[in-house]
């Protein structure tokens, strides 16, 4: 009985030794004038912090191309970058709108599209979280202080380091996000002069700053996506615990399905 126990107890931690870590995409940012394809290493690190491997995918010339990239891997990061050009939700350019790269709008919405086609696992980040909610119908601020009705009362443009935070947010009890916070109230870093308007249909609201600003959405169970509109990458580059679960349920969402692989039977590399 004790053998059979110690078998299975082998067999299991085999089983969790040989799982294939989960490949998790990472949206680009495109430069023409630099010729760069690009994105901070916070996102890599976050990835890589929460045991899945970062992939990162420039942008995408048509649909098909970025539906096959979307089949190969397994989670999606939608990251931060540009205003999302205002055209995609029916609106005329406002004055304070930011610089904006159509090209970047439509790779990120059609790899978010294929995504939430196929249920792979989705975390979109500021831009993307914004981007979110307009390829699924909603609109946006082009510019918080130019337009937002109740002149905020926090600063979303902070003006210093990324890893510290500026403002709070209070937490949706419920929400796929306070399951995996565990916390009503959280302490988040801010960079973004837009925020979400009319919330896409399907999605809900799960995180407000205390002005009302829209600082987080999710699509379950429809879609398999959540959007945050601060960096938490910043505090899980520095392994800051509570926010590499963030990244942790990215990547747990993205494995929930992945086949085991054997550890293949390599010759390790050798100076001669
Ligand atoms: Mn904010």
């Amino acid at each position: 009985m004790k053998k059979l126990f110690c078998s299975i107890i082998l067999i299991v931690s085999c089983i969790v030794a040989m799982a294939q870590k989960p490949l998790i995409g990472i949206s680009t940012g495109y430069s023409a004038s630099e010729n760069t394809a690009s994105v901070r290493y916070t996102y890599v690190d976050a990835v890589i912090n929460a045991g899945g491997i970062p992939v990162l995918i420039p942008l995408a010339k048509d649909s098909l191309t970025a539906a096959e990239a979307i089949e190969r891997i397994d989670g999606l990061i939608l990251s931060g970058g540009e205003d999302v050009h205002p055209f995609f939700y029916g609106e005329e350019p406002a004055g304070a709108l930011g610089s904006v790269n159509v090209a970047r709008d439509k790779s990120d919405m059609w790899l978010l599209q294929s995504a939430a086609k196929l249920g792979k696992a989705v975390l979109s980040i500021c831009r993307g979280e914004q981007l979110t909610n307009v390829t699924f119908g909603g609109t946006l601020y082009q510019d918080i202080p130019s337009q937002y009705p109740n002149r905020p009362a926090v600063q979303h443009n902070q003006r210093f380091g990324g890893a510290e935070p500026v403002h709070h947010v209070n937490v949706v009890k419920g929400s796929h996000l306070y399951e995996i916070m565990l916390q009503e109230q959280l302490a988040v870093n801010s960079f973004h002069h837009q925020a979400i308007k009319d919330v896409a249909p399907d999605f809900k609201v799960v995180a407000t700053a205390s002005d009302g600003v829209v600082e987080a959405i999710e699509g379950f169970p429809k879609y398999n996506v959540l959007g945050v509109q601060w960096h938490p990458e910043y505090f899980a580059q520095q392994g800051e615990k509570q926010w590499v679960k963030l990244f942790e349920d990215l990547v747990q969402r993205a494995g929930a399905s992945k086949p085991v692989i054997k550890q293949p039977n390599i010759n390790q590399p050798r100076i001669r």
